[in-house]
């Protein structure tokens, strides 16, 4: 059953992400400002920026009275009380590909209320492909409804893996990788939640931090995908470390591998 009211929060939302796509578009051919954070491959730039002032500026104005997290600090100090409507933003998500190839970056919001999922957006800027919805709306693909994923094991698909997990080989992820038919490394959290949810992956695992997996675990739960810590813990809205989301048979024959 279809909720109007979130239908017509959904249609805003979306609005709102288009318009975003066009203040990125008309950036993508600038000179962008640069800055790291914690290191030299953490990096924000202008857009980040620009794009997480315009969405909390909408949301506040429309939404007075939800609360913000922001990737980049615009939002609002959300500690440990998660009541209420909480907004989890990431302006772009793999600001890296942004930076050196201005290609494979999304914009996400997650939508939560009283830690309930309620509302997902990814948004591949430059294909301009929305994956939008939530629980009381269902899920789309720009307009078209998903389609069922098929419950794929391990060895039946490609795995998209983060880097540095890989190298390290943490949770024996090369065994991991080497299980599939192949890994795959997009550098965009967004675009391999997105990708496991059309079915191009049959899971991702990297270490995320709330911003990165609000948006993709309203939307892959509500596809039937498996979210989990990478040991199959649950994890909330607040938390950080490495996830592992997944076809509910490549989710166990992960957990398999990581235990070995
Ligand atoms: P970002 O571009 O929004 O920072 C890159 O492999 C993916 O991981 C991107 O989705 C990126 O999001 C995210 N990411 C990059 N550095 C990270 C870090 N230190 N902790 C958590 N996520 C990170
Ligand atoms: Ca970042
Ligand atoms: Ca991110
Ligand atoms: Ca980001």
């Amino acid at each position: 059953m279809q909720d109007l009211k979130y239908v017509k929060i959904d249609r805003q939302v979306c609005q709102w992400l288009r318009e975003a796509r066009e203040i990125v578009l008309s950036e993508l051919n600038s000179q962008l400002t640069v800055e790291t954070k914690s290191g030299r491959k953490d990096l924000v730039t202008n857009v980040d920026k620009q794009v997480e002032q315009f969405l909390t500026n909408k949301i506040k104005t429309q939404y007075p009275e939800s609360h913000i997290l922001g990737e980049e600090g615009f939002g609002d100090k959300v500690d440990e009380n998660t009541d209420g409507i909480i907004w989890i933003v990431d302006p772009i998500d793999g600001t890296m590909n942004f930076v050196k190839q201005r290609n494979n970056f999304a914009i996400m919001i997650g939508v939560y209320k009283d830690q309930e999922p309620i509302l997902g957006y990814i948004m591949n800027v430059v294909t301009g492909e929305l994956l939008h919805g939530g629980p009381l709306t269902g899920i789309k693909l720009n307009q078209a409804e998903i389609s069922n994923i098929e419950n794929q094991g391990l060895s039946e698909g490609l795995i998209g893996l983060s880097g540095p997990l890989l190298v390290h080989n943490e949770y024996n992820m090369q065994t991991i990788g080497d299980s599939a038919l192949g890994m795959r490394i997009y550098g965009s959290a967004g675009l391999e939640i997105m990708a496991v949810i059309k079915g191009e992956l049959v899971g991702y695992i990297s270490y995320l931090r709330p911003w990165d997996f609000g948006a993709g675990k309203i939307l892959a739960e509500c596809c039937g995908l498996s979210f989990t810590m990478v040991d199959g813990q649950p994890l909330n809205m607040l938390s950080s470390g490495v996830v592992l989301i997944a076809t509910k048979r490549a989710h166990s024959d992960i957990l398999t591998i990581v235990s070995q």
